[in-house]
């Protein structure tokens, strides 16, 4: 097939499915065209049956706020015009479903073929922060129900998005997935030793720093954790909170305990020698790096009552616990990285659970079969 995807290229979660899904459907022989304002994060090596069109923005004085979604529409018509596109699929609703539809409709106003068809990954905040909010729910709404299919990276989200929007349209859950030859235990390119001495536990955190992900509460679980067993925490990802994050770990004398990393375009070459991962956020549609951790081997503790649950299996390769309960998931941790056993056997369950459920080979025939459900309806 020919399929364009259009999503955000930076360093966040919906970002990196979309490359990565962009990335096995070329390898797999389909033709693939990246539409964005830049290269997406992780798309760093040239392949075969994969290009990327990039989005130009005009300045004009008038413009307080240069209107990218207009030019982004414009192109994805062009990409869709001259490379007959049978799907156009675009990851994070807003704009980009709503400039897929622009797209189509100029396209059909030109003359032009248009049996393309538009498929709406919803990754997460699209709908529980940015879409449900007044400013943008109609307009949201009009776009998911213009979409020619819909998918949902869990089925937490999924629930949300069609109680949020009253919504009648069926959203395919497709769960989000990983690179089984990337992400695996023992898979590292650096030594632990970089981080923390033998006697040491290893404790990690990958986001894009952003208020939901509560890093303050990642600080306090790890400091409840270090004051039971030496400890140190690694830091990857950068964000609005980073400022907030080097400040408490200053203001409670961590700095030589708190490694901060920055973006990293390859996790998997880092998390591997963490021994336990934590993802406290307030509200997690799916936990994409909670899923990294566990196909490198480790547990992770996240929070209950959000879509960590369909990825982490509580009590066997993690633990779950109330939003904002730090001493609950210090105690966790602490009781779990002193049983060794325990330990060890939450590590393997963690490998072994996410390859059999959110291997790439799995998920990506998974879009496949949509696609070609819609394309063909
Ligand atoms: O807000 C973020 O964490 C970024 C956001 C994104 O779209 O880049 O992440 C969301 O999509 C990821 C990929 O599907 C999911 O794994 C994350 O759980 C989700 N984030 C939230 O729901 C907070």
């Amino acid at each position: 097939m020919v399929i364009g995807i259009t999503c955000y290229p930076s360093a966040g979660g919906s970002g990196i499915v979309a490359t990565e899904l962009g990335q096995q459907l070329a390898a797999r022989g389909h033709q693939v065209h990246f539409v964005s304002y830049a290269l997406p994060f992780r798309l760093d090596k040239f392949q075969a049956n994969l290009m990327y069109h990039g989005v130009e923005m005009t300045a004009y004085p008038l413009f307080k706020y240069p209107p990218y979604t207009l030019t982004l529409a414009a192109k994805m018509a062009e990409v869709a015009r001259d490379f007959k596109l049978d799907i156009m699929h675009v990851h994070y609703a807003i704009p980009h479903a709503i400039c897929a539809w622009m797209a189509k409709q100029l396209l059909e106003s030109n003359g032009d073929s248009n049996s393309t068809k538009i498929i709406t990954t919803l990754h997460g905040t699209d709908i529980t922060l940015v879409g449900a909010d007044p400013s943008y729910y109609d307009i949201t709404r009009f776009s998911i129900n213009c979409s020619d299919g819909v998918t949902a990276v869990s089925k937490y989200l999924a629930d949300e998005t069609a109680q949020v929007f009253s919504l009648d349209k069926e959203i395919r859950v497709i769960h989000n997935f990983f690179d089984v030859n990337r992400f695996r235990p023992g898979a590292t390119e650096c030594q632990r030793s970089e981080f923390a001495p033998e006697n040491e536990f290893l404790i990690a955190h990958v986001s894009n720093f952003r208020p939901v992900k509560r890093i303050i509460d990642v600080i306090d679980v790890f400091e409840r954790i270090n004051q039971e067993l030496p400890s140190r925490l690694l830091l990857i990802g950068e964000g609005p909170d980073t400022i907030l994050a080097r400040r408490q770990v200053t203001r409670k004398g961590l700095t030589d305990r708190v490694i901060f990393l920055g973006n990293q375009s390859r996790v998997e070459a880092v998390i591997p020698c963490a021994d336990l991962f934590l993802v406290p956020s307030e509200e997690e549609s799916f936990g994409l790096a909670a899923l990294e951790a566990l196909a490198c081997g480790v547990p992770v503790i996240g929070t209950s009552g959000t879509g960590l649950s369909e990825v982490v299996d509580d009590y066997q390769n993690g633990f779950l616990l109330p939003v904002g309960d730090t001493s609950a998931m210090a105690r966790a941790a602490v009781s779990l990285l002193k049983d060794t056993e325990r330990l060890n056997l939450f590590k393997k369950a963690a490998a072994e659970r996410a390859r059999a459920r959110f291997s790439c080979d799995k998920i990506v025939s998974e879009y496949e079969q949509f696609y070609h459900e819609i394309h063909d309806a």
